[in-house]
């Protein structure tokens, strides 16, 4: 069922590696210039041009872009209790691991009376988008809002676009997910209007301000990468999101049935989504092939599903050994990591490049999803080469205090004219100078 890759016998390089592993095919810049006259509409005619566009792509038109307060109370009140219970334990979960994870402010002497501290400042205002496409995710609303919570963040509007089978509001699971969270600002706009509205900010219909937030996080489809991407530096981002991917690293002492299961739960996202295995058991590969297509047919979504698996983006890949193995991990540099070998502790204390790292028989991807305590807003596409999920981190900025008295400062000025002067910027050595009677 699924596409096999065989590297048994030889270690490609990393470069090789990279392209011999399947992705899926995103072009981000290919939607940036359909998504440009809506995010200059927007930031033209303000509200009116965030209407049009939600009528046109979600098919509905709601009176205001900020959703009544009583509308989320009411939708938190008609939440299934099982539902609001489970969010519960998920925000209380993600909420100790994010304090845990605050950072403290570090101050380092250079010389008596000359320190450098770095203090962390949370960003001051920020837009959390939650998608509404094929799935609807209220926990997506939970694992922005915890860490900008968590680090500070002072004012914080939940975004997600408006549905025309909820009379233009947001989905109700979402409205009661930010009433949960304690959000009181909640705005009906998707895609990449949303975006352009979030960074421009403007006057709803009724007169409310709808104030330009600093910086907006979460994922979104294309579009709305699009509009991050052409945006940045207006606001800032978190990475950008692309189709969802899991990769399993399993040998022969992983269950077959427990592999199929989290490739398909992956898979369950988007006829995109990418679902890996990575194994040196040939035996292991039959047997999850043996096993997928009862658990495919047997599924909700067998549709996309089928479709996620069979896609170029997935498949299984045989190495001769776990360290071939790792060296495939660390190439493909994963959204979500599972290690299901013997030792999996070890293996994955081991792994450089991954979004988040699932360790053993019992820590499904799906555990992260929802309830493990941990964030799911994770680098997709091979950006956890170079970036992290969203955390407490990301929300804050450290800004280098430098404070030095006379003495501190006459014991390095020698060396910040020499490097001035180095530079041919001889008046940067003379403001040290002026300080300590300099000639001129
Ligand atoms: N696996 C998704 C997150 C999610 N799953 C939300 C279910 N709901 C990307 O990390
Ligand atoms: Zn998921």
């Amino acid at each position: 069922m699924l596409n096999r890759t065989d590297l048994r016998g030889r270690v490609p390089s990393p470069a090789e590696l990279r392209d011999a592993l399947p992705r899926p095919e995103v072009d981000v810049d290919a939607a940036l210039h359909q998504v440009r006259p809506v995010v200059e509409a927007v930031r033209d005619r303000g509200v009116e041009a965030v209407l049009e566009y939600t009528e046109r792509f979600d098919r509905v038109r709601p009176a205001a872009v900020r959703v009544p307060g009583a509308e989320c109370a009411r939708a938190l009140e008609e939440l299934d209790p099982a539902v609001r219970g489970a969010l519960e334990e998920s925000i209380a979960r993600a909420r100790k691991v994010h304090a845990d994870q605050r950072r403290a402010e570090v101050t380092t002497e250079l010389a008596e009376g000359g320190t450098v501290t770095e203090r962390w400042v949370p960003v001051e205002r920020v837009g959390l988008y939650a998608p509404g496409g094929l799935a609807v995710y209220p926990s997506t609303v939970v694992m922005n809002v915890v860490p900008a919570q968590a680090a500070g963040v002072e004012s914080l509007v939940v975004c997600s676009p408006p549905q025309a089978e909820f009379g233009g509001l947001p989905h109700p699971t979402i409205l009661a997910a930010a009433a949960l969270l304690g959000v009181d600002e909640v705005w009906g706009a998707g895609g990449a209007q949303a975006v352009a509205l979030m960074a421009y900010g403007a006057t709803d219909t009724d007169g409310t301000a709808l104030p330009p937030v600093d910086m907006v996080t979460g994922p979104g489809n294309i579009f709305l990468t699009a509009a991050k991407r052409m945006l940045r530096g207006v606001i800032g981002i978190d990475s950008e999101a692309g189709p969802t991917e899991v990769m399993i690293l399993a040998d022969e002492t992983a269950d077959p049935a427990h592999v199929a299961a989290d490739l398909v739960s992956q898979a369950e996202h988007d006829p995109m989504a990418a679902s890996v295995l990575v194994t040196t058991s040939p035996e292991l590969a039959d047997a999850v092939d043996a096993a997928l297509p009862a658990r495919v047919g047997a599924t909700k979504h067998t549709g996309r599903v089928a479709e996620a698996l069979a896609g170029k983006q997935s498949g299984v890949i045989l190495v001769s050994t776990v360290d071939d193995g790792l060296r495939v991990v660390d190439a493909y540099a994963a959204e979500h990591l599972e290690i299901q070998t013997a030792d999996a502790r070890a293996v994955a204390a081991r792994v450089r490049n991954a979004g988040a790292i699932f360790v053993g028989a019992y820590a499904p991807v799906s555990l992260g999803d929802y309830c493990a305590g941990s964030n799911h807003v994770l680098p997709t596409g091979g950006q956890a080469r170079h970036s992290s999920g969203l955390s407490v981190q990301s929300f804050l900025r450290g800004i280098h205090v430098v404070d030095y008295d006379e003495a501190a400062l006459r014991q390095v000025a020698a060396q910040v004219v020499a490097l001035a002067e180095a530079e041919d910027l001889p008046a940067h050595g003379e403001a040290v100078q002026a300080r300590f009677g300099g000639t001129r």
